[in-house]
């Protein structure tokens, strides 16, 4: 009996070091982000996507959102979104504590580049990329990541004013109509940095909103109507935007919340990628004919994944509904912001 009593102590106190070994596992893994984003430019969907960042907000460090090219989109946009976030930031920060505060995300937002880069590849520094190097150069350990949502011409002015940064930088880019607005900043990074850690997307995010699951309440109107409209603020100002799932720059989201980020040819919320004979730090769309959705190579890898992230999604949209029983108060603190305010 007494065997028995002390084997079970032992197993108790394993389970309890493994419970905290994983949650300070979990801790440590919050990746350091800055989204680029051309959000209020031609596209609505990136005000979606915002939308479903800011509801994540929790699962990162934030360190910066950038408004760049193409397109009229101004960091007023993205204050336009953090607008929102406040008002259901009381419901949020209730489920949980690490949601950032609104002011903070506020104090996050810079202006990039207004105009695609000339010939070059890049031309002047903007608050923007500025921000980038900054960011990168924080004595924080962690790598950060630049998830580009519109071109990529911040990061390239980055990269050409300080090289150095591509030991810390770690950037998923959504190519595509965002390559072809600003051609010159994409080919400056790839002929002339090829040791940028860089997953290029250019078909695999279509599987956000082509194929997968789509029955009943899954699909693209369905969902949003079912599951976003009236849920909060933020639900409803998604929904005025645009009724439907498009989101395509969100897989760069998911691709941090659920698989090994460090490695971009295996299975991710996000895509899953290949290598090239570009170099050992570049991949881009897988293009086997069982990843290809209609004619997006790539696409499936994100889009099997659909009931997943939308499924955990719809819990989010609940939260901006209602309260937890209990009630934080405490935002996160990013490495370069903690850092500079010291
Ligand atoms: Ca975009």
């Amino acid at each position: 009996m007494q065997t028995r009593i002390v084997v079970s102590i032992v197993i108790i106190g394993f389970l309890i070091g493994f419970l905290s070994a994983a949650s300070y596992g979990q801790e440590a893994a919050r990746p350091r982000v800055i989204v680029s984003t051309d959000i209020g430019g031609s596209d609505p969907d990136d005000f979606q996507s915002m939308v479903h960042y800011l509801m994540y907000a929790d699962r990162f460090d934030t360190e910066g959102l950038v408004s760049s090219p193409p397109g009229k989109g101004r960091k007023e946009h993205i204050f336009e979104v953090i607008n929102e976030y406040e008002k259901d930031y009381p419901n949020m920060v209730s489920h949980s504590q690490k949601f950032p505060l609104p002011d903070m995300m506020r104090t996050l937002a810079k202006q990039g580049a207004e105009e695609p880069a000339p010939s070059v590849g890049y031309s002047s520094a903007t608050e923007g990329s500025d921000w980038i190097i900054r960011c990168a150069d924080s004595s924080d350990s962690r790598p950060l990541w630049i998830l580009v949502w519109g071109s990529i011409t911040d990061v390239a002015q980055a990269v050409h004013d300080a090289p150095r940064i591509k030991a810390k930088i770690r950037v998923y880019y959504i190519g595509s109509w965002n390559t072809s607005q600003d051609p010159n900043a994409r080919n400056y990074l790839y002929n002339n940095h090829a040791d940028l850690w860089l997953i290029e997307s250019n078909s695999t995010f279509r599987g956000m909103y082509v194929g997968g699951a789509q029955s009943d309440d899954l699909g693209n109107l369905s969902f949003v109507e079912q599951h976003v409209r009236h849920h909060g603020a933020l639900g409803d100002y998604f929904y005025g935007k645009k009724a439907d799932i498009k989101m395509g720059d969100t897989p760069s989201v998911l691709y941090l919340l659920n698989g090994n980020s460090d490695q971009p040819t295996e299975p991710h919320w996000g895509g899953m990628f290949r290598a090239t004979e570009h170099g050992d730090q570049y991949w881009t769309d897988r293009t086997d004919e069982q990843y290809r959705e209609e004619k997006y190579d790539g696409a499936r890898t994100v889009n099997v994944w659909r009931e997943n992230y939308l499924r955990d999604w719809q819990t989010r949209m609940d939260w901006a509904k209602s309260p937890a029983d209990g009630t934080g108060i405490l935002g996160s603190v990013a490495g370069c912001i903690k850092q500079i305010s010291e």
